[in-house]
């Protein structure tokens, strides 16, 4: 089974896309599961098939610990990797192709914490790939984007899994809009020109080198804009998944 986790910003949109994809997998039947990997969601738009809030309730932690809302949800990160065995075992049962993951609304909570790490290896490290959303709120205005490609960069680095970088709702934004950030996405130059254009401080502390050491590692890459709302840019996801573990050939036609 593959896992694919989602990863962004509060309110990036990680649970919206992670019901997207999942019926578009639906609809080409390709064999899919879901984890819900966030305990403090009130609610989530898919059917899990399995969900964190069958084992850790931040009510329960509130209390247990005499924490508020922001510390039980810690807490609650680091108890659902502590009790990672018993959940895991449930997830690996299903056999399935692919294994969505919806992450922690507070992307914090799960990039910056161990107890991530201790998830994924869990989980199968070699089987793991990342999707990064990009809140286009942010990402749209040079300054916002350099943030969120810097984001998804630590991110990268925190796992050192293979990484993909969407533009979210992209519906939201004009077809320009969407063209201006895939520029930016393609080439440092654009990125850095459109940055000194608007901001004349930004001058003086970012440099085109910056930009171009990020590319020669791998942390500038071209990003795809997806919008959950209207079902686009879901095979460009698949895509960019079936090529990375399977060299390009579709494995979920055969299975
Ligand atoms: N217009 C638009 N709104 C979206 C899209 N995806 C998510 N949203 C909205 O963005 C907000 C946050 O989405 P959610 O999936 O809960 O984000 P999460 O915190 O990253 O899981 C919700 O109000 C969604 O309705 C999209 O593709 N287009
Ligand atoms: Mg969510």
């Amino acid at each position: 089974m593959r896992y694919i986790y989602f990863i962004g910003t509060a309110g990036s949109g990680k649970s919206s896309l992670v019901k997207a994809f999942k019926e578009w997998l639906d609809l080409h039947s390709i064999d899919t599961i879901v984890v819900n990997l966030d305990p403090g969601a009130d609610f989530v738009p898919y059917q899990a098939d399995v969900d964190i809030r069958d084992w850790v309730n931040i009510a329960d932690v509130m209390k247990d610990y005499s924490l508020g809302p922001n510390g039980a949800q810690v807490v609650a990160a680091d108890l659902m990797a502590l009790n990672n065995r018993e959940w895991t075992t449930v997830v690996k049962e299903f056999r399935a192709d692919y294994c969505l993951v919806d992450t922690p609304g507070q992307m914090e909570l799960f990039a910056f914490r161990s107890s991530s790490n201790t998830i994924i290896d869990e989980l199968g490290k070699e089987d793991g790939f990342l999707v990064f959303l990009s809140d286009p709120t942010l990402a749209k205005r040079p300054n916002g984007f350099v943030s969120d490609l810097m984001l998804c960069g630590i991110t990268q680095f925190r796992y050192d899994l293979p990484i993909m970088n969407i533009i979210s709702k992209s519906d939201v934004l004009t077809e320009e809009e969407v063209e201006e950030m895939q520029g930016w996405s393609r080439d440092p130059y654009a990125l850095y020109n459109a940055l000194t254009d608007t901001d004349m401080s930004a001058q003086s502390i970012m440099s085109i080198e910056l930009f171009k050491a990020m590319e020669s590692v791998g942390m500038y890459k071209e990003m795809y804009p997806v919008s959950a709302e209207e079902g686009t840019g879901m095979e460009d996801i698949y895509s960019m998944i079936q090529m990375y573990f399977e060299g390009g050939e579709d494995i979920g036609k055969n299975a």
